[in-house]
């Protein structure tokens, strides 16, 4: 049992389900506060007003010294288990390569490919714990990470594997989103119809049949995947018990947020070139936008249309994209200062998008991202008295505490 006591502010979104429109930044505020933990990991009391709960005489007591309380991070769209980097690709950019450019010239996740193919398995759950390790250090007490830098059956399935062990492992929850649709391998190059045939046929069934995998997601994107494949293989995966994720809309707006709203995918990611008809579709479906501001950063692109995608009722989340081409960052503090300089969210908006919505984003809006009795004890503590202060300050780690399931970590 734990007993966090002496909280100034604790502020958390409340429910199970995705906040959208104006509910995106309504944030409960509990002052001088304190959470009362069982000893299996559940939120049983919430006290304010300098009261504490009943029945803790036994806990293990933190003092949050006044300080800011929020529900732990989640971060649910990256790409943490590959191996080798990118950094070569820096100055390609700068001198004028785009992100298609070099993958149409066989780097970028081709790249990756090469490496995550020749590490095994154990190289890649090493690496990718000490990811997350830095993660939660950050008050990242969540994550979802993609397959997809495979791109064989054998690669991809030990992807998933490295993931399911992760979650094992790991300080967090780790859910599991296989991407074999992620780009077309040489193996099949021209040939992006027969590639999304061999996933359907060949890989989706195992992974569905070994449980590797939570979401079902695939690039919707210029020279990779076009509607109709990516329709192809989301449905097929759906029939396996896969719900859909779409990375729509990065660089061009080929219809992946209008197929997100059509299949009812639970999430569509990026959506830097969304148009007012993806963001009706996400509306009508109620489908998560998970907005990625660091990859606009990093691809010196537009940030997306949240504040439109607000006004029309999609429940917006925020993420990392943690990869090691478009966005080599595993800090979300970051995204949280771009959510609110580049999108123009409030910080209740923000707190919404990393936490609540985050959840929702990948399926565990009824065990996470809200702190209320009854959910996980997932909380961070911070160097900080308000939300405002998350969102202003930034570079800093303003992490004060971090807790996962009523544990300190
Ligand atoms: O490795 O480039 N956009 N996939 C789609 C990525 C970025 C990750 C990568
Ligand atoms: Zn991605």
């Amino acid at each position: 049992m734990l007993l966090i006591k002496n909280i100034g502010t604790l502020a958390t979104p409340q429910g199970n389900t995705a906040r959208c429109g104006a509910e995106q930044g309504r944030i409960k505020e509990y002052k001088n506060a304190a959470v009362l933990i069982s000893g299996s990991g559940v939120i049983t009391a919430i006290t304010e007003n300098g009261k504490l709960p009943e029945n803790a005489e036994n806990a293990e007591i933190i003092d949050a010294c006044g300080a800011l309380a929020t529900p732990g991070l989640v971060d649910a769209h990256t790409h943490l288990v590959f191996g080798g980097w990118r950094a070569h690709e820096v100055p390609l950019k700068i001198s004028g390569a785009s992100y298609l450019d070099i993958l149409n010239a066989g780097g970028g996740i081709l790249n990756t490919l090469v490496n995550t193919r020749k590490a095994s398995e154990d190289e890649l759950f090493e690496r990718a714990l000490l990811f997350l390790d830095e993660q939660a250090a950050l008050g990242i007490t969540s994550v979802e990470i993609k397959s997809g830098y495979g791109l064989d059956k054998e690669t991809e399935l030990k992807q998933l594997r490295v993931i399911r062990r992760l979650n094992e492992a790991a300080a967090q929850d780790v859910v599991s989103t296989f991407l074999g649709a992620h780009a077309i391998p040489d193996e099949f190059k021209g040939n992006a119809d027969g590639y999304i045939d061999y996933l359907i046929a060949e890989v989706l069934p195992e992974v569905a049949k070994e449980k590797l995998a939570d979401f079902c997601d695939v690039f919707t994107e210029s020279s990779v995947f076009n509607v109709e494949q990516s329709r192809r293989i989301l449905l097929a995966a759906q029939k396996l018990g896969l719900p859909s994720k779409i990375h729509a809309d990065e660089i061009d707006p080929l219809g992946g947020s209008e197929l997100a709203g059509e299949i009812g995918a639970v999430s569509a990611e990026h959506l830097i070139a969304t148009r007012d008809s993806g963001i009706a579709a996400m509306a009508a479906s109620k489908t998560v936008a998970c907005l990625l501001p660091q990859t606009s950063l990093y691809l010196g692109k537009p940030f997306a249309r949240a504040r439109d995608m607000i006004s029309a009722g999609v429940p917006v989340a925020i993420a990392t994209d943690f990869n090691p081409g478009s966005c080599p960052s595993l800090n979300i503090q970051l995204s949280m200062n771009l959510g609110y300089l580049k999108y123009r969210m409030y910080p209740g908006e923000i707190l919404t998008a990393v936490t609540l919505n985050a959840a929702c984003a990948i399926g565990m809006g009824e065990v996470i991202g809200s702190v209320e009795p009854g959910k996980q004890g997932d909380l961070v503590i911070w160097q900080a008295d308000d939300i405002a202060m998350l969102a202003y300050r930034m570079g800093s780690n303003q992490v004060k505490t971090v807790i996962k399931k009523g544990k300190i970590l």
